[in-house]
């Protein structure tokens, strides 16, 4: 048996009351649910799936009860007309605990009439491996993924905020992998980055930016200062090896 459902984000989204400083992490939204014997699952993002990087909650049960007990994986793919791909997943699922487990990957491209996404995730459990997909997931182009090409390697990139976007001070990360194969995009973390965030309206950018470094498998974090409200071009430089691999800017408006 299975069961599919998807909801729109855009309610939840213009449900947002007065602004209140909170430590809270932002409300999941439920995207999708499928159920495989014994498992009922539901996949729930922070918003509606868009490109870059995403993190994703699964929460999984088996009779109404949490399951705590199994390894997750994910595999994202892409169906087009004449090929299929994956994309990114960056580090490991994470079980947070009461049957709710935490991914993130990185969509490089948003569904369109050439291509739907899918998630899956390998749940194994006791030996038992199983399978829950989450079908014709919509994903919006956010602007937040580039891909880029040094020699005969693609890599896939994404510059996300994991706050909420204030004037001053703001944590981003970036995400940088290297497409193997249409299926495998192991983490590449041989990269510098410069980061220049600037008005193009106003000239000047802003000091105190801290340019990304390596965190963790193929995510590098840093701190960008958007000093004003406006919009905002940031413009990262991807060197390796000193040489460089990509000039990419991300326009942002605060
Ligand atoms: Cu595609």
């Amino acid at each position: 048996m299975r069961r599919f459902s998807l909801v729109s984000s855009l309610l939840a989204l213009a449900a947002c009351g007065p602004e209140v400083v909170t430590q809270q992490p932002p409300a999941r939204l439920v995207l999708a649910t499928t159920s495989v014997a014994p498992f009922d699952a539901e996949l729930a993002s922070t918003a509606s799936l868009g490109t870059g990087l995403t993190t994703v909650w699964l929460t999984l049960k088996d009779h109404g009860q949490p399951v705590t007990d199994a390894a997750v994986t994910l595999q994202p793919l892409m169906t087009m007309p004449t090929k299929s791909h994956a994309c990114p997943v960056v580090g490991d699922v994470v079980h947070e605990g009461n049957g709710v487990y935490r991914g993130q990957l990185v969509f490089q491209m948003p569904s369109a009439d050439m291509g739907t996404w899918s998630l899956s995730a390998k749940v194994v459990r006791g030996g038992v491996e199983s399978k829950l997909t989450f079908d014709a997931l919509a994903v919006g182009d956010s602007g937040l993924a580039r891909s880029f090409v040094v020699g005969d390697a693609k890599y896939v990139m994404s510059v996300s905020y994991p706050e909420a976007l204030k004037v001053g001070l703001n944590p981003v990360v970036v995400t940088l992998h290297r497409m193997q194969d249409m299926m495998t995009f192991p983490a590449f973390d041989d990269a510098t980055l410069e980061m220049v965030p600037e008005m193009p309206a106003h000239g000047p950018g802003s000091s105190n930016n801290v340019a990304p470094t390596l965190k963790g498998p193929g995510r590098y974090e840093g701190v960008v200062n958007y000093s004003m409200l406006g919009d905002w071009k940031t413009t990262f430089t991807v060197k390796s090896t000193s040489a460089v691999m990509a000039t990419v800017s991300i326009d942002t408006k605060l």
